[in-house]
């Protein structure tokens, strides 16, 4: 069989294993798009049938998560980890609470997270998790009700050199804090490194916060100096008001970039003076309110409904929001509009339809498990404090993201040109990141 029918012939039957999982079937056509050159350059691989082994999930948990609302209404939902693939190191990777969560979404994530995670080249597999729990409009206390229960099942699948959650969409600091009290209640053990993205007072490293918008904007920054460009006076779109977005547009300020436009789940705000982060940080993280109330504190603004975050022309668009947020009408909008770069902040952002609109349009591209590696890689240098009880400060911390970015960077241009692909970024990181975990696992045998 050549190499092209191979990987279809692979693709079909992860589809028909699959079933109705059409986030997890376009991650994986995704990378088997782009990893034919490195098949053909090493039939060791097919020969050990390493990529149906690496789209096959080691493990799949599913689980009942009960628990009571305020009123004493007793509620159900699911809760899933899906561990993909410990070929480098421990299951690493986070835990999204939102309503649109089953899965077929847990297990792209947790497909995406191994390829990026190699791409860190730090000691961690693959893995993600969550649960179909709403969190909007539930209170604190209700909140941690639904993570002691979530908790109270998953935790006899962790452990620091088992399984390492952290947080995604819907669970920031304070549900792993609650997470991690509720680990620590019933195993009895003090085991910092169960999970990553806690808290400074007890064992979270400084920059893990910041982390995935900082790297998504150091990476692109590597990537438009090597253009011989920059961020500075840059017009720049972010997606989203969360995590990723908020630190996103921080550091987008600091390197002289202007962010004119962010979103949420109803609505999008445009502010030509720039987006004041402090006052984001104000609305969504301490409040947790809607981007709405932005204008109340800077009238100059505007928050419209509706998803036209793409319609508003820029240079540079960073989505950090959710997956297939940009389809082939907001590419071609973006293209429209002069946008000449986009790096993926968030998981799957782009569909492939849109991707291909970029490409046509020469936009230079940086996919997700390249440019939003930043998050992880700072859970892996919590890891590594807390396994030598120690603590770094802010600024150590800072130059050691920067510079996992930048060697990130450097493998994905380094390996699109060793396969005549220049500034080819997709085909650079999924090439090198099976590279990475394809040879571990050869040199692991057959399990
Ligand atoms: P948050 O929950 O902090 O923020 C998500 C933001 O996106 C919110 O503004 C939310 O709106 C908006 N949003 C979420 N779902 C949708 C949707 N279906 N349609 C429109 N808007 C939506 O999550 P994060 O910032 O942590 O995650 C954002 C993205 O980044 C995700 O793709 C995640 O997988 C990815 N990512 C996260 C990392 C991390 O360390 N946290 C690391 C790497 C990637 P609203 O405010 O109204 O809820
Ligand atoms: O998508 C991701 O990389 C994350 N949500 C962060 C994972 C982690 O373990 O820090």
């Amino acid at each position: 069989m050549s190499t092209r029918d191979t990987i279809e012939a692979i693709y079909a039957a992860v589809v028909r294993r699959n079933p109705g999982e059409g986030e997890f079937h376009q991650a994986v056509r995704e990378v088997l798009d782009s990893i034919a050159p490195a098949l053909a350059a090493h039939p060791e691989y097919a020969e050990a049938k390493i990529i149906e082994r690496i789209c096959e999930p080691e493990r799949q948990i599913i689980f009942r998560v009960p628990w009571e609302d305020d009123r004493g209404e007793v509620h159900i939902n699911r809760g899933f980890r899906v561990e993909f693939n410990s070929a480098l190191g421990p299951y690493k990777g986070g835990l999204r609470f939102h309503p649109t969560v089953y899965l077929g979404i847990v297990k792209f994530l947790s497909f995406e997270q191994l390829f990026k995670n190699a791409l860190t080249g730090m000691p961690i597999g693959g893995g993600k998790g969550g649960s179909d729990f709403d969190p909007k409009g539930r209170s604190g206390r209700e909140v941690m009700r639904f993570c002691q229960s979530f908790m109270t099942e998953l935790y006899r699948h962790l452990g620091e050199y088992t399984d390492v959650p952290a947080g995604d969409i819907g669970v920031g600091t304070r549900e792993i804090g609650y997470l991690f009290g509720q680990y620590k209640r019933i195993t009895n053990r003090y085991e910092s490194g169960v999970l990553t993205g806690k808290g400074l007072a007890y064992g979270g490293a400084q920059v893990r916060k910041e982390a995935t918008g900082y790297g998504a904007v150091f990476f692109a920054d590597e990537m438009l100096r090597t253009a011989g460009e920059s961020l500075d006076g840059k017009r720049v779109v972010v997606s989203g008001s969360g995590n990723v977005a908020i630190y996103a547009i921080e550091k987008v300020t600091h390197l002289g970039g202007v962010v004119i436009a962010c979103s949420d789940s109803s609505g999008y705000l445009r502010d030509d003076k720039g987006v004041d982060v402090e006052t984001l940080k104000e609305i969504k993280e301490v409040r947790r309110a809607s981007l709405a109330e932005y204008v109340a504190a800077r009238p100059h603004a505007t928050y419209m409904p509706g998803r036209g975050v793409w319609e508003v022309p820029c240079q540079v668009a960073i989505p950090c929001a959710t997956e297939n947020e940009i389809d082939a009408a907001e590419a071609t909008a973006l293209v429209s509009g002069g946008c000449a770069a986009v790096v993926e902040g968030a998981n799957m952002p782009a569909t492939p339809a849109a991707v291909r609109v970029f490409a046509e349009a020469g936009v230079r591209f940086a996919p997700g498990k390249a440019a939003n590696a930043g998050g992880v890689a700072a859970s892996a240098l919590e890891m590594q404090q807390n396994a030598s009880r120690d603590s770094w400060s802010f600024t150590y911390s800072e130059q050691r993201l920067r510079e996992i970015m930048r060697d990130i960077h450097a493998r994905c241009y380094a390996t699109a040109d060793e396969y005549g692909m220049p500034g080819n970024y997709v085909a650079g990181a999924n090439i090198d990141g099976f590279r990475l975990v394809a040879e571990a696992m050869l040199a692991h045998g057959l399990v």
